[in-house]
């Protein structure tokens, strides 16, 4: 009789983890050049410290952010249908991965070799990364902290074969891009992507202006406390000696530009100095922070097609708040 053989352990996931942000501090070269603006901006990318990730997550959990709950439901309800127009074999890329709640309906039904989780935010990209190894551990995952609004290459991979890439882009975080730099954004995703590549892609759409007002202004100020993080985060990072309780969160839809606008809203005339500039506000004078465009589905297809993706697959809630959009590279 053979000794018995001990049985196979499944290998601990591979977790890998890349910083390609780059060396030096452009926060506090974003913000300067934002505050110093006519029309004052700072970019949302910035929202995504430890507490703002903490506070987005309590976002998607509100009575009032309908996209989350809304796109969960399709990913659990169509996961085995987009795991069929992606196909075996995929190197799964993310963006924006956040927590990748989202994307481990998605892992369970595509069963791919390889997944590339980019997110400007390290902590909780590494965390999410961790707990996908634990969930999945024939999954090899290399986890990439990047700002994705720059010119990007991300690492290539030896040894495993592939058949397609197939860059997963949920959240509506496209939204975050106005319509012309969100072409500009799809065409880096389809450089990625490269030939035979797939785009699978969270898009929230259009609809009545009262349900996107509550859902950017809830009740419990949860937003308008996400918002003013941003200033919490520059007076702990930078220095500042923004007073938070003279600024108020404002937000809105545009039904003209199909967009969101979110803002911080200066309640006094007030000077504020950030890396020994001073930056003066009139009362009523804001900061432009984030905007959320809102897409038909013809509108965002007709959109990705200039980016060079052809659109092939659609999947909507009953009452189409929200859409997963399945796209290949024309
Ligand atoms: C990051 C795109 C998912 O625009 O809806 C939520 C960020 N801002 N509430 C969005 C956000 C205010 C969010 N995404």
């Amino acid at each position: 009789m053979a000794q018995p053989q001990p049985q196979p352990r499944p290998a601990e996931g591979v977790v890998r983890c890349y910083n390609f942000l780059p060396e030096g501090n452009s926060f506090l070269d974003d913000v300067l050049a934002g505050l110093a603006r006519p029309r004052k901006t700072l970019p949302p990318k910035y929202f995504y410290d430890a507490r703002g990730c903490a506070l987005f997550e309590k976002i998607c959990e509100l009575p009032e952010y309908y996209p989350t709950r809304t796109e969960l439901a399709i990913m659990r309800e169509h996961a085995g249908a987009m795991a069929k127009f992606l196909g075996p074999g995929c190197q799964l890329i993310e963006f924006g991965s956040g927590s990748s709640t989202k994307t481990r309906i998605l892992i369970e039904r595509l069963q791919p070799p390889l997944y590339l989780p980019v997110d400007i935010a390290d902590g909780a990209m590494r965390a999410a990364a961790a707990g996908l190894a634990r969930a999945f551990p024939w999954l090899n995952i290399t986890g990439v902290c990047a700002d994705y609004t720059r010119p990007l290459t991300l690492p290539e991979f030896v040894g495993v074969p592939i058949r397609r890439k197939a860059v997963y882009f949920p959240g509506s975080t496209i939204g975050n891009f106005t319509p012309h730099e969100a072409i500009g954004f799809l065409q880096l995703v389809r450089r990625i992507a490269g030939t035979g590549g797939a785009l699978l892609i969270g898009v929230d759409l259009k609809k009545d202006k009262q349900v996107l007002d509550a859902a950017y202004d809830d009740a419990a100020g949860v937003t308008a406390a996400f918002n003013l993080n941003l200033l919490a985060r520059i007076n702990r990072e930078l220095g500042g000696d923004f007073q938070l309780r003279r600024f108020r969160h404002k937000a809105f839809y545009d039904e003209d530009k199909g967009w969101i606008e979110m803002h911080l809203e200066s309640l006094a005339s007030q000077i504020v100095h950030v890396g020994g500039e001073r930056f003066r506000f009139g009362a009523g004078e804001t900061i432009h922070t984030e905007i959320s465009c809102k897409y038909g589905i013809e509108e965002f297809q007709a959109l990705a097609q200039r980016a060079g993706f052809a659109a092939e697959q659609i999947w909507t809630d009953a009452a189409k708040l929200f859409s997963v959009q399945g796209m290949i590279v024309a």
